[in-house]
């Protein structure tokens, strides 16, 4: 039988671990005065823009209440596949049969969060679910899979009356529904994935602009949106998700999926809502 030897990396850590510590412990004792997890200009540096606080819910337990601090100029408000595939007529989800009041109900809380937001330092990132016109990026399970729940009509076909092949990319139904049609300056990110950080250029946008934090709406929650929250928090991003500008395609599921996130202190994030992130930019970016 192996036997293992204990391992050894006591000598060899950096001073890395003590430092982080330390600093958790101070940021540790601020949220004890404060409720506030700040924004960390020891690992950041400086703000650029204009520091806010925005108050999340259930935080670090059921119940509670605390706050996000931001810094503007670092912070991307994402709106994830508001396109009319997930919550339009003759769309993708239209022809799976499901209830499109529960992914358009997300649409007007982001019109009102965009309107709030245009015009001030936070970037706006709109992105779209979809595939090449030659379905070279669609995994055959998925064409199969949507093809027997749409009952002989899934990725890449139409359906009579329809804008377009079903999530192919340049068609209208693929694209986003014009109440929230991206305006020149914001960024579109195209991805063939429910997630976005292994299927698009997220993750090099993100950091070239010096992104941190990221305010999370579209739909549908448990799926396209739920996947990006939990890549983006992977990757040490500071994610809020506006619970009422997201919506799924099963109102059981958006709970669970909110209700999810707010586990564990906040496993993937925190959760707010479009009310209070706009009160929160309005006293003080306006
Ligand atoms: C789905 C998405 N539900 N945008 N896509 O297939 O959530």
């Amino acid at each position: 039988m192996a036997t293992s030897r204990p391992r050894s990396y006591e000598p060899y850590l950096s001073g890395h671990r003590e430092k982080m510590l330390q600093r958790v412990q101070e940021a540790y004792d601020r949220f004890q005065e404060t409720r506030t997890f700040e924004f960390p200009t020891w690992l950041y540096g400086p703000p650029k823009g204009t520091l806010f606080n925005v108050e999340v819910e259930d935080c670090p337990r059921f119940g509670d209440t605390a706050y996000v601090q931001f810094d503007s100029a670092r912070t991307a408000f994402l709106s994830i596949d508001m396109q009319t595939d997930f919550c339009g007529p003759r769309g993708y989800v239209d022809v799976m049969g499901y209830d499109l009041s529960l992914t358009a109900a997300a649409i007007e809380p982001i019109k009102n969060v965009l309107n709030a937001i245009r015009g001030t330092d936070i970037t706006v990132i709109h992105t779209r679910e979809g595939h090449e016109p030659d379905l070279s990026d669609a995994p055959f399970n998925k064409i199969l899979r949507s093809k027997i729940i749409g009952d002989g009509v899934g990725i890449g076909d139409m359906i009579p009356g329809g804008a377009g092949r079903l999530l192919v990319r340049g068609e209208k139904n693929w694209d986003i529904i014009d109440e929230l049609y991206p305006i020149p300056g914001e960024i579109v990110v195209d991805k063939a994935g429910k997630g976005a950080f292994g299927s698009s250029t997220i993750h090099m946008i993100l950091k070239n602009l010096g992104i941190t934090h990221l305010v999370i709406t579209g739909i549908t929650t448990d799926v396209c949106v739920h996947t990006i929250m939990r890549e983006a928090n992977d990757y040490g991003y500071w994610c809020v998700l506006l619970k009422d500008g997201t919506g799924a395609t099963d109102y059981g599921n958006h709970e669970a999926a909110i209700k999810s996130i707010k586990m564990q202190g906040g496993v993937f994030g925190w959760v707010s809502d479009s009310r209070r992130f706009i009160e929160a930019v309005n006293q003080n970016l306006r």
